[in-house]
């Protein structure tokens, strides 16, 4: 399988449980580097560009609400199949439906609070990616 970067976000509900840690070993665990990482409170206006795919649906501004309510941690992670890989490892979108043992198993507390984002396949990963991490700051190893 290629070697793919994908756009990861432990959003403000699994960074005020300080489980920021845990959530990197699970991503060194499966092969997937950090290769990128900033902490940062966004905006208003930086959460609903980021999430502009979504401001059509009936939960956005709950959405964008709970993503500014807190610092984010923000990371480039790199490794094969990252894309996929990084899905497998978070688990469903509403941590009630999400395997045993997956990021939101065991840190989210609701489809909102769901504790970490990821790229859902390349296109988004490169937009995603090139929207919070000039390549300069990026450092492939
Ligand atoms: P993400 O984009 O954050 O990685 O999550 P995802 O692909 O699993 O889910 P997506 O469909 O892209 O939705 C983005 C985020 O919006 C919230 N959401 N709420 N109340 C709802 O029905 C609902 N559906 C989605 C979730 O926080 C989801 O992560
Ligand atoms: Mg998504």
């Amino acid at each position: 399988m290629a070697i793919e970067r994908t756009l990861s976000i432990i959003k403000p509900d699994a960074v005020a449980k300080n489980v920021i840690g845990q959530i990197y070993s699970r991503f060194e665990g499966a092969g997937l580097k950090v290769i990128a990482a900033r902490m940062m409170q966004l905006s208003q206006a930086d959460a609903e560009a980021f999430y502009a795919v979504h401001k059509e649906r009936p939960f956005f501004k709950d959405l964008v609400s709970f993503m500014i309510s807190g610092p984010v941690m923000v990371q480039v992670l790199e490794g094969e199949g990252a894309i996929l890989k990084n899905r497998d490892l978070m688990g469903a979108t509403d941590p009630k439906k999400a395997d045993k043992g997956t990021i939101r198993a065991d840190f989210a507390d609701s489809i909102d609070a769901n504790a970490v984002h990821g790229s859902d396949a390349a296109e988004t990963a490169a937009v995603e990616i090139a929207f919070f991490f000039p390549a300069m700051n990026i450092h492939s190893r």
